[in-house]
């Protein structure tokens, strides 16, 4: 049986592991498509803006991780009882989003200065 869901990125976890957290959560099939690196040259010409994640789902392709994840969470009743948890839901991945980014500063400044 095939899924309604496919999720393309690379093999690791990267910025698709909290989608897979959102599928394996709510029960849902899905398609965990990793693309090989030597693959990727190829697979690249034919993604939304040359990046992954992407999710395909009815014939329809979207990329940007937290926009799929989202969607998924809010498909999937993910999303909180209210709006105000909603909020907090969508601050939670803003701060996890500002956390990565002072973690890559920080790896970029140890490593090149
Ligand atoms: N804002 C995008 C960024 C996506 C992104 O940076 N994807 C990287 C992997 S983490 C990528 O596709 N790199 C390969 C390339 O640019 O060729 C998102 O959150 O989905």
């Amino acid at each position: 049986m095939t899924s309604d869901y496919k999720l393309i990125y690379f093999n690791a976890r990267g910025k698709a592991e909290h989608i897979r957290f959102i599928f394996a959560y709510a029960g849902v099939d899905y398609e965990d498509c990793r693309v090989p690196k030597e693959k990727w040259p190829e697979t690249k010409k034919s993604m939304p803006f040359g990046m992954v994640p992407v999710l395909e789902y009815e014939g329809r392709t979207v990329g940007q991780s937290n926009a799929i994840a989202r969607y998924l969470a809010k498909k999937f009743d993910l999303t909180g009882r209210d709006e105000w948890e909603a909020l907090e839901c969508d601050a939670l991945v803003d701060t996890l989003s500002d956390l990565k980014q002072s973690k890559s500063q920080l790896y970029i400044y140890l490593h090149i200065f």
